[in-house]
Order: structure tokens, then sequence, then C-alpha cells
């Protein structure tokens, strides 16, 4: 799969690609990022990116025409392969989902919005789909483009030493991020400053561990994630939610 990143900040990708499973799957070719700086499609003395909004308000806006010359450039021939993707505050949510489904698309070119805002042209005739990561407020889609090729990334095909592993982890098993938090775990020492591991966890019994597990998920995430906390079956729409069962 081939990420191209179109930003303002090009040096900013040298940390976050380098580390782990996302350099791993860079070196097995399994993956390629290429980073393109904005500035290069700009034709003015200053590299100008951004300009002032019509209609008056805070901050400036980033400007359509450097953004529309880079796309035609990186993508010269758009193919229906080649996705767009403007990263934005105002974008649908990224869940795990939406992760999958980029996972299976061959090539795709993240535009990373930065000052108050993307010339709105950007999203409605160039952008396949706006994205957001999350309900709070980031200062540019830099951090945004990391955080989604991460997620995507580790889901390619031999990106992971086990490839079954995906599948067990937090919000894997539904694919719509709609599973239960990861059991917790614990590893040596089985006493830490007085803090001990749960002993059916060191008693060798595997069917006691699994339902423990089962157990501990369910009540982390009632705690933590009640959101995700699945609910009784309703016939009679009197079912409540939270219930702890085996
Ligand atoms: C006055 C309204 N602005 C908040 C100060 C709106 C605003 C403009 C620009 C909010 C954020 C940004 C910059 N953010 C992004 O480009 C961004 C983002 C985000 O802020 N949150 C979650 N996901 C993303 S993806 C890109």
């Amino acid at each position: 799969m081939i990420f191209h990143v179109l930003t303002i900040f090009p040096e900013f990708f040298e940390g976050p690609f380098a580390y782990g499973v996302v350099k791993r799957a860079r070196e097995a070719g399994i993956l390629e990022i290429r980073i393109h700086n904005l500035r290069n499609w700009t034709s003015d003395r200053h590299q100008s990116v951004d300009d002032r909004p019509f209609g008056g308000g805070e901050g400036m806006v980033l400007k359509p025409e450097p953004v529309f010359l880079a796309v035609e450039s990186i993508f010269p021939e758009r193919q229906p392969w080649q996705r767009v993707v403007l990263l934005s505050a105002q974008g649908r949510l990224f869940h795990q989902a939406a992760a999958n489904r980029l996972a299976g698309e061959a090539e795709l070119l993240l535009i990373c919005g930065r000052y108050e805002g993307v010339d709105e042209r950007v999203a409605e005739h160039l952008a396949d789909e706006e994205v957001s990561i999350g309900n709070y407020v980031l200062s540019g889609g830099e951090l945004a483009a990391a955080v989604l090729i991460d997620a995507v990334a580790r889901l390619l095909p031999g990106a992971l030493g086990n490839e079954s592993s995906a599948v067990f982890e937090s919000f894997q098993e539904t694919g719509h991020g709609e599973g239960l938090l990861d059991c917790p775990h614990w590893t040596r020492p089985a006493d830490f400053r007085g803090w001990r591991v749960p002993d059916v966890l060191l008693n060798g019994n595997h069917q006691e561990i699994r339902s423990f597990r089962k157990h501990a998920a369910l009540e982390k995430t009632a705690r933590l994630r009640p959101d995700l906390t699945p609910s009784e079956p309703r016939p009679s729409g009197g079912g409540h939610r939270g219930k702890i069962e085996d």
C-alpha cells in the first residue's frame, strides 16, 4: 500500500514512521510512505499557502490552488484506486472499521489541514472523504495523518509478526469499533510492591483463566467505556445494560 502525505511540515514525519510495526512494514515493502511539501506547488515569492477568509473572521485559510496542483501532480491521471483523504476537524470520525476499510485501498493521499481550515472546495471537489480522528482540537492534520497511517499499516497482511494477532485486540472482534476492551494483562513479578497478580492466572487452569479474562474485560469495559458495554437482548424493551455473566 502507498501513502502520500501532503503537508507544510514535511520534517514532522521523520519520527512517527521510523519505529516498530510501521518501520518494519516499510522495510518489508508492504508499505510505502511518501511525504510531499505543499510549498513545492506555490509560485509566488513568499510561497503562500494561506489567505484571509471571505466574509471576515479570525485566522487564515489554506488556499485551494497549491492543494489542487499538488494532488494533480502526485496523481497525474487519477485512477479510482487512488483515494484522497482530507484530515480536518470537521471530518467524519475515524474508527477501527474505517481503518479496516482503508487497509483495503491501494494508494491514499492524505491532505493535512492547517490554520483555521481548508478552502471548502478541497473537501467538495478534490477529496473523496473528510476525516477527523476525534472530538478535540488539534493544531493541524499532521498528527492525525500519523495516527491514521499507524492504524491502517498494522492491518496490512504481513505487517504484524503474528498475522492473527490483530484480530484479538481491543475493538477488533466486531470490526466496527463496538467490541469489548481487551482484558487486563500482568507479567512478572507476581508480587510487585505488595500488589499481587490475580491467583487464577498462576494456577494453570485454562478454563478458569478464560472465564476470568472475559469477566475482567467486561468489568473494565463497563467501568471505563460504558458506551461499549453490551446490552441484554431486549425482546420486551425491558433489558438492562451492564450485566456481567459467564
Ligand atoms: C474556531 C474553531 N476552530 C477551533 C479553534 C476550528 C478548528 C480549526 C482547525 C479546529 C481544528 C483545526 C485544526 N485541526 C485539524 O486540522 C484536524 C483535526 C482536529 O483538530 N481534531 C481531530 N482530528 C483532526 S484531523 C485534522
